[in-house]
């Protein structure tokens, strides 16, 4: 059966911003996904860190798992076959590395190198990668993908949502708290290998953690637009 043949997802996600899709991987898919991540994780002597970024380029089973079938399927059906994955981040959430983010959009991209673009900025380096931010319409043209390697429910620092929020366009970060309270935030309690499929501009936050567990998820995002004036993905 076609991952996306429930129709209520489509439907959610174009009215709320985000929805979920329940696992629709193997567990072997899931599995080596995993050991892949923390082969990874490992290499970079990094076993405690609380995320990093730009896997789609260093990490080979990342690269694969964003071409399976299961991911194309969604991707294609959500914002077409040009679709492509330009940015991915683990993170983990743990006892010794627990966290929280406040109500925010996300409003970055990231690029290859700094080209002064109408509309384009401010710019910032994140570990190391150039990130800008672009005008609503290319954020528009970006869905996001959070494939959960852990159970991860409420109490597990799930992300919460305030639905509908994405359509209000790019609202001002110090408004985001404001505009949050006044709606509803719905938290997303998720199982292994289950996608929450979000807009970048849906106001989002999470808790800190109150579980002693890991909450591992790979967030990749997909673009169905190129960037003008010679600006490049980083990781497509
Ligand atoms: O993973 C989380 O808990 C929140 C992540 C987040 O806010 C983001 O991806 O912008």
């Amino acid at each position: 059966m076609a991952v996306l043949s429930q129709p209520e997802i489509m439907t959610d996600f174009e009215r709320n911003g985000f929805a979920i899709v329940r696992n629709p991987f193997s567990a072997e898919q899931i599995d080596s996904l995993t050991q892949a991540i923390e082969g990874f994780r490992n290499a970079q002597n990094s076993a405690l860190s609380a995320g990093f970024r730009n896997l789609l380029r260093q990490c080979e089973g990342v690269k694969e798992f964003a071409k399976s079938k299961e991911i194309r399927e969604i991707v294609e059906a959500l914002q077409g076959q040009n679709s492509k994955p330009v940015r991915s981040i683990f993170f983990d959430k743990t006892p010794a590395s627990n966290w929280y983010v406040t109500w925010h959009q996300d409003l970055s991209i990231a690029v290859e190198k700094r080209i002064d673009t109408e509309g384009y900025g401010p710019w910032s380096v994140k570990d190391g990668t150039i990130h800008t931010q672009p005008p609503r319409e290319i954020l528009e043209h970006i869905i996001s993908l959070r494939i959960h390697l852990d159970a991860c429910p409420i109490e597990n620092g799930a992300i919460k949502f305030i639905a509908g929020s994405h359509r209000n366009g790019i609202i001002n970060p110090a408004e985001a708290a404001s505009r949050a309270e006044a709606g509803t935030p719905i938290a997303c309690a998720a199982g292994v290998g289950d996608i929450i499929l979000m807009r970048p501009l849906i106001l989002h936050s999470s808790s800190k953690s109150t579980q002693p567990d890991h909450r591992r998820v790979l967030h990749l995002e997909f673009a169905s637009i190129d960037l003008p004036n010679g600006l490049s993905w980083t990781e497509a």
